[in-house]
């Protein structure tokens, strides 16, 4: 049948992390459920590890002292845990504790936010002055005002290769099936209780209860429904560089870099040999949900916004090996946007670029939503009505 209770839209970082969850709680208890019906189907339109959504490009941050807001910080330590707990589980390399620096001057509301939720959540934090950072990490020439707030516990997660280890268990569940190719075009509410799917190819699949986890295409989908997501999807651009060994993880961290004039970044050590990594966080240009994305270079700004703070802060890095092009979904806030709008359908979105992170601890608060019908308590802050009040 094509029925089944649960439906998950999305086999990106949030829908596998929600089926995963599922997989591995009451889905497969065999005292419930002692047949092998799948109860939880996955849809995406591709087959997942891919770049068409926002969980390509080999890795991200995991950080704790959040500069988004200290709200985040028990999520993101949960998250941690399940990250380790996901790497003895499947025996991979799935986490490198390289540690994170956040870098900027103390007017930079990011960085006094990082110091805040470190002092607030008792996290250990290492505030050094600009010498301090460079003595430390000679990867980094800083002057004050700038400086480095340093989180040991933090580090990079290696997204493409998790994503692939949640599918493979989630194919290996008897009660999970992840349907690939299935590009979902319109949903409709059944008479009876429940949503329906319907696919490009005349396809349609059907639930009692749905996430919503489609990235760009998760408000134009809400839409059919009408139910409106303040959702706008960017543009943005990331590169990899030819660099000395200052950039080894030995010695160079993850970070984040604040520079009041010419924005927010994040970089990545040189990983495995594919060289220094770095991106620009704000910025970027708003692009329709079906839209392709112009390729890394179309816009002229491309490498020279990245060239500009490598030129002023990262004086062992070379030249542009590889650039690519890939997507934030942003809500007006910045802050996720999780919530049940309709009975039954619930849409997890808006994660506005800085969501991997927490995709662990997310799919297991949403497996439990969507198990439930209760909802997190943990995820209140991300909900709807707070863009109306
Ligand atoms: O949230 O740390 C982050 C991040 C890194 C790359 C994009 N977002």
């Amino acid at each position: 049948s094509t029925h089944t209770p649960y439906l998950i839209i999305g086999g990106g970082s949030m829908g596998l992390a929600t089926a995963d969850a599922l997989a591995a709680t009451e889905l497969s208890d065999t005292a419930s459920h002692t047949n092998d019906a799948t109860r939880v189907r996955v849809l995406d339109a591709h087959s997942p590890p891919h770049a068409h959504g926002a969980h390509h490009g080999q890795t991200r941050l995991i950080r704790l002292a959040y500069g988004e807001g200290a709200g985040y910080v028990t999520l993101a330590r949960r998250a941690l845990a399940l990250w380790r707990e996901l790497e003895r589980e499947t025996g991979e390399s799935l986490f490198l504790p390289t540690g994170v620096i956040n870098v900027g001057p103390d007017s930079a509301p990011f960085v006094r936010q990082v110091q805040h939720s470190a002092a607030t959540h008792g996290l250990s934090l290492d505030t050094l002055d600009a010498a301090a950072v460079t003595e430390r990490f000679p990867g980094w020439a800083l002057s004050e005002p700038m400086r480095g707030c340093f989180e040991a516990e933090a580090g990079v997660l290696w997204i493409e290769r998790i994503l692939a280890a949640w599918r493979r268990r989630v194919e290996r569940s008897r009660h999970a099936e992840l349907v690939t190719g299935a590009r979902v075009v319109r949903l409709s509410a059944r008479d009876e209780g429940g949503f329906v799917a319907h696919c490009a190819d005349g396809r349609t699949f059907s639930a009692e209860r749905v996430l919503l986890a489609a990235g760009a295409h998760t408000a134009p989908l809400a839409d059919t429904l009408d139910v409106t997501l303040p959702l706008t999807r960017i543009r943005k651009t990331f590169a990899w560089f030819e660099a000395d060994d200052r950039y080894l993880p030995e010695r160079f961290s993850g970070f984040s870099l604040t520079d009041p004039e010419q924005g927010v970044f994040y970089g990545f050590p040189d990983l495995e040999g594919a060289g220094f990594k770095i991106g620009r966080h704000d910025g970027g240009q708003p692009v329709a949900p079906d839209d392709p994305l112009m390729p890394f270079g179309a816009h002229g700004d491309d490498e020279a916004e990245l060239r500009r703070v490598i030129e002023r802060y990262l004086p062992g890095v070379g030249e542009v090996r590889h650039g690519v092009v890939c997507h934030y979904v942003r809500s007006p806030d910045e802050h996720f946007v999780i919530d049940e709008p309709r009975p039954g359908l619930m849409v997890a979105g808006g994660f506005s670029g800085h969501g991997f992170k927490f995709a662990s601890a997310l799919g297991e608060a949403l497996a439990h939503w969507l198990l439930t019908a209760q909802p997190a308590a943990s995820l209140s802050a991300f909900r709807l009505s707070r863009f109306t009040l």
